[in-house]
């Protein structure tokens, strides 16, 4: 395990399914949730927890260090504030956690300046606060801020978002290099998407183990979501992309969708959907997922469904669930963490990503 993990504590809401969430969002980015503490109505009162919490979290935090307070919701400049200088740690409410992830996904240039953009978005509603809060004494998360007047401060977030807006509009015009480089070595794309929590990252982890690339190449390693797999004896660029977040600010759309951007140009999407949930949400997830995907154009006919965690529901719910869901159409039944129908996905993988390719490339070559 790496020693270099931050320990944060989770001040969550106490709906199963937003708690699996937030850990969820908070583990994509490494960080070890030393405790978690949940609040009916989150956001209320002085610190955004009742009084009560407060001195929970005060008592635990006397034998206990931890590196951020990791707060899911939104949180108001001044809670931030009180509950920063009462605990004396830093701060972060669920946008701000969103925008660290998305931070650490966005790989184009396009991707970095719109999550620049929804960074500067966040800022702006806070900043008067935010400075006129700092002056009256340093919290961390507040720190540097005092010295600022409160409109230079906020004229400066309206000046970089003004040139952060020109800077995206010359550079949705050019071409990727990196997209470039990797199509002119007739590499194949396959892309992983879905929710968070749908099983994304252990899907990758599971195939990039069980198909590791042991060629040395430029794009053996590339970063911590990208991989070169071998498939058939052919090379195969493994994506794991952000996945969908429920409750994302409109704001975050754009930075969101950019962070999707290279679904567009990969040859084939495994839509993980995890099984295990109620029907009408894996309904409702397809469809927000579905919708997301046309609005970036992408292809029905590039999309493989994948219900995922088939290990969580006995064979006979199985069944059952999948005659249910059959209307849904192409996919693939596995669990990513026993290895289940792995065998059938590769079946599958090597159909549509590498016998395709083969048939365009004879295309190619006739006369
Ligand atoms: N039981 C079970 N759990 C799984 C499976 N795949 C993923 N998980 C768990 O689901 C949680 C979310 O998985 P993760 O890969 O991080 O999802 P991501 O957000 O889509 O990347 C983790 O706790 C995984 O261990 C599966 O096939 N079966
Ligand atoms: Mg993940």
């Amino acid at each position: 395990m790496n020693s270099n993990r931050k320990n944060v504590i989770v001040i969550t809401s106490k709906d199963p399914y937003s708690i699996k969430e937030i850990l969820t969002l908070v583990e994509s980015l490494d960080y070890n949730v030393a405790k978690i503490i949940t609040q009916k109505r989150l956001g209320y009162g002085k610190y955004g927890i009742g009084y009560g919490k407060l001195l929970e979290l005060k008592e635990w935090l006397k034998n206990n260090k931890v590196d951020f307070i990791i707060f899911d919701e939104k949180l108001s400049v001044s809670k931030t504030y009180n509950l920063a200088k009462v605990t004396q740690i830093l701060v972060m409410d669920r946008e701000r956690l969103i925008l660290n992830i998305f931070n650490e996904r966005a790989f184009t240039e396009e991707a970095k300046l719109q999550v620049k953009l929804a960074e500067l978005k966040y800022e702006i509603p806070r900043a008067r606060e935010k400075v006129r809060l700092a002056k009256l004494g340093e919290q961390p998360g507040f720190y540097g801020l005092g010295k600022y007047e409160v409109d230079v401060y906020f004229r400066d977030l309206k000046r970089r978002i003004s040139i952060i807006t020109k800077k995206l509009k010359k550079v949705s015009k050019r071409r990727n290099l990196y997209r470039e480089r990797r199509e002119s070595l007739g590499l194949r794309t396959l892309a992983l998407a879905g929710y968070t929590g749908s099983g994304k990252t252990t899907l990758f982890n599971l195939l990039a183990k069980e198909y590791k690339d042991t060629h040395r190449g430029v794009f053996t390693t590339l970063s911590p979501v990208t991989r070169s797999i071998m498939i058939n004896a052919k090379k195969v660029l493994l994506l794991d992309t952000v996945g969908f977040i429920e409750r994302l600010p409109p704001y975050m759309i754009e930075a969101f969708k950019s962070t999707l951007e290279e679904l567009i140009y990969s040859n084939l999407i495994l839509l993980l959907i995890d099984i295990s949930e109620d029907n009408s949400v894996i309904m409702r997830k397809y469809k927000t997922c579905q919708e997301i995907l046309n609005e970036l154009n992408v292809s029905n006919s590039k999309i493989l469904l994948v219900f995922n965690k088939a290990d969580l529901l006995p064979k006979e719910e199985l069944e059952l669930k999948v005659k249910l869901l059959r209307k849904y159409e192409p996919r693939v039944i596995i669990s990513a963490k026993s290895g289940f129908g792995l065998g059938t996905l590769m079946e599958e993988l090597e159909k549509r990503l590498i016998g395709e390719k083969i048939l365009e490339e004879i295309k190619d070559r006739s006369p």
